[in-house]
Order: structure tokens, then sequence, then C-alpha cells
């Protein structure tokens, strides 16, 4: 079975837990309702006013004046995520992040040890109540879209099962748009078929799917009918890890993307280091202005999950392409890929005392980060920031299993 969890109001109730005065107020956490700041989230009392993620602080404040605004502290939500993170890992390896706050956890191997996933998701929750002082809701299910639909039904504190004879009754009731990629403009088409729920959905014919959404019919006939075969990959097993960034105006300053380039990239370092892989193959990615992206990649002559050597080798590759960066760069991203699990590098006598010291400079950059948050390290070079959106502290949630 398949564990989706999911954070209830995660920023907000981490601001609420650390400052119990305001747990019967609404508390919105998000960017300045003066300025064109917008709201990451706020509690479910806020939420009773109509305020919700992504909206205008402004208009949030119109909605509640008496809101409490309190701005994001983005290190702190991310040392949170990883004591989440660390009792998801007590249980199972089988786990894939989504964001800062939600999971999804394959049960498959350890139910003999700890129970059926139904007591799974209950120690977990219990652990994340007692321990860290939250709530989470899960949802159960035979595979990731059902439990990611489960674990949204009942919030906050959700526990909803979905057993694999039930799939078909659990699902009709709900309206089309949970299934994913159904958006107000699929809805649109289907509203003159008079078809609102996920049940009336399934009484449509494969052909006319067809018709309708070309390839995608094929994918939303499947999960309205609750079959999904993506599996639960962990980094682990990823093909390759990688992070981008988007930025809300266009870059060109050469220094400035180096920065960022080498933030993304000791992101990645830590995370091939802490999934104890290396990777031979690393790549740059950049999206211009017009939205053309291109990609560069290079083969490094030894696998590695060491910062440094990454760094240099993907610095060359951004040098590469200095002369089009003119262009505005819209998202600069990176990844390591041809991943091995990590053994002893037989070490030269030649290069040993670089490695080691490459070695010592990663573990130590890392129990910084892991105790402060990944943006308390910065390097060598410095680098002026654009102002980032407000709302783009936390990087969006990629698509489940993408
Ligand atoms: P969500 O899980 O979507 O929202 P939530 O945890 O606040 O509330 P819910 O109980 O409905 O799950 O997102 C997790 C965090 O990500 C959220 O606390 C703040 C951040 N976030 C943004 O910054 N901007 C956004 O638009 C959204 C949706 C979330
Ligand atoms: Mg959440």
């Amino acid at each position: 079975m398949i564990i989706h969890l999911d954070m209830d109001a995660f920023y907000a109730s981490i601001e609420v837990r650390d400052n119990p005065s305001l747990a019967a107020l609404p508390v919105v956490v998000g960017g300045s309702a003066e300025g064109r700041g917008v709201v990451s989230t706020a509690n479910y009392v806020a939420r009773q006013f109509g305020i919700h993620s992504a909206m205008p602080a402004s208009q949030a404040k119109r909605l509640c004046p008496q809101a409490v605004f309190i701005k994001p502290r983005m290190q702190h939500y991310v040392a949170v995520s990883k004591q989440i993170r660390d009792i998801f890992h007590r249980f199972t390896d089988r786990v894939e992040p989504l964001s800062l706050d939600e999971a999804f956890i394959d049960t498959h191997g350890c139910e003999a040890l700890f129970g059926t996933a139904e007591t799974i998701a209950q120690k977990i929750k219990q652990a994340i109540r007692e321990e860290i002082g939250l709530t989470a809701s899960a949802g159960i299910a035979p595979n990731k879209f059902l439990a990611k639909v489960a674990s949204d039904l009942q919030k906050p504190d959700g526990f909803v099962v979905v057993k694999a004879e039930n799939i078909q009754s659990f699902l009709d009731p709900l309206p089309i748009t949970r299934i994913w990629g159904i958006g107000p403009q699929t809805k649109k088409k289907l509203d003159r078929f008079q078809i609102a729920t996920i049940g009336q959905f399934r009484t449509i014919t494969k052909d006319l799917l067809f018709e309708l959404f070309g390839d995608h019919g094929d994918h939303f006939w499947n999960l309205a009918h609750g079959i999904d075969a993506r599996t639960v990959t962990p980094d682990r097993e990823a093909k390759s890890i990688s992070h981008e960034t988007t930025f809300p105006v266009d870059l060109h300053d050469y220094e400035v993307l180096k920065g960022y380039l080498l933030e993304l990239t000791d992101q990645v370092a830590m995370r091939l280091r802490r999934a104890n892989l290396v990777g031979k193959s690393l790549h740059l990615k950049l999206r211009f202005s017009n939205f053309e992206t291109i990609t560069r990649s290079r083969t490094l002559t030894t696998p590695t999950h060491s910062s440094e050597p990454l760094a240099q080798s993907i610095v060359a590759l951004l040098d590469a392409e200095r002369s089009k960066l003119h262009r505005g760069v819209r998202l600069i991203g990176m990844g390591v890929s041809q991943l091995k699990a990590d053994h002893p590098i037989q070490l030269t006598l030649f290069d040993q005392p670089q490695r080691e010291r490459d070695q010592r400079m990663d573990q130590t950059a890392d129990a910084i980060r892991l105790k402060f948050g990944k943006s308390s390290l910065a390097r060598g070079t410095t680098f002026e920031r654009p102002k980032k959106k407000e709302n783009s502290s936390s990087p969006p949630s990629p698509p489940p299993n993408s």
C-alpha cells in the first residue's frame, strides 16, 4: 500500500506551535499585505474568511483585517520538514518527498515489521503529533493517485483508507477536478456533457475521450478507474537528482547566475551524499526569456557526490554558454545522473590529499546545513540576489513521479 502524508497548514501550523497565543486567531503566512505580497498559507481559522494560498496578501487583509500576518521563516520550515522526513525513514527507505510538507511512502516490505499500512500511517501521525507538535493528514491506498486524493479529503488531521474493493465507490462521488490534469479548461469541455463527478466521467467511452483529449484521454480514463502504475521513487533509486529555480525577472548577469547555480549544485550534492550515491554525468539547464530551453551535459572522469568537483564542472558548462546570457535567463537548473551506490574510492597517492579535503568540507557543510537550513552556507562567490517573488521561497511541488 501507499501512504500519502501531507502536513496541515504547514507553515502556519509551525508558527502557531511556536507561539501558542496565536492558536485561536486567524494566521496568514506570506508576503506583506501592504506591498504586492502573496499568501503562502493560512491556518484553518483564517481559511474560514476565504483566505487561501497564492491569494494577494492585500486581499487577505481586506477579507480579514484582524488576521495576524507573519513573514515566512523558510530555514525553520526546512528544518521541521527534515525532522518529519526522519520519522518516515524509521519505517522504510521507500519515501518520495514531493515538497517540504508531503511525501509518498511505500509500505511494501516493511509491513511484517511494523504492521499494516494503516498502522504505520497511525504511528507516523502519532510521532509527528507527539515529537513535533503538528498534525498531518494521511491517505492510504493501493496507488499514488488514490492515496493523494484520500489524504486531502478529511483535512485537517485526516485519515482516509481506500481499500482495493472500494476504489470505485470512493472515486465516483468526487468532482472530476480531483483527476490530475483536469483543470478549469478541461472541466469546461466536459460541462456540455453534464459531467461533473468521476462516476459520470467513467461513463465516457475511450473513443470519445481520445476525440476530446487526444493522448491525455487514456491517462484520464485510467485515473477515473483508479488505475495508476507509478511507483514510489526514493532518491536512492532515482535515475537522476536535480534542482532548478525560476526567477521572477529574467537574469542576464553571469556572476548572479553562477551564484544560483552553485547553490543548486550544493543542494544536489548534499542529496547525493544523503542517499549514499555518486553520479558520473551532470547537466546544466537554461531557459531563456523566449522559453527556449537548452541542456548541456558532461561526463566526469570519476563518479562523485562531492560539491567541489561538481561545482567546477557545472561552472565550466555555464562558461561555455556565457555569450547567450544577454538574452535573459528565466530558469536555471542542474542535475546529476548515471547514479550508483557510493563505495570507497580507490585513491591514488597523488589525488588523496585533495579528495580528503573535499570530503571534510562536504561533511562540515552538510552538518551546518542540516542544522541551520540549506541557505545557511554561501560559497566563496558573493552575488546579489534579485528580489524574489514573495511566494517563491518554496520550490513548487514537482508533479508526482515526473
Ligand atoms: P500545502 O500542503 O498545499 O498547504 P498547507 O500545508 O498550508 O495546507 P493543507 O492543510 O491544505 O495541506 O502546501 C504546503 C506549504 O507550502 C504551505 O504551508 C505553504 C507553502 N505554499 C506556498 O508557499 N505557496 C502556495 O501557493 C502553496 C499552495 C503552498
Ligand atoms: Mg499541506
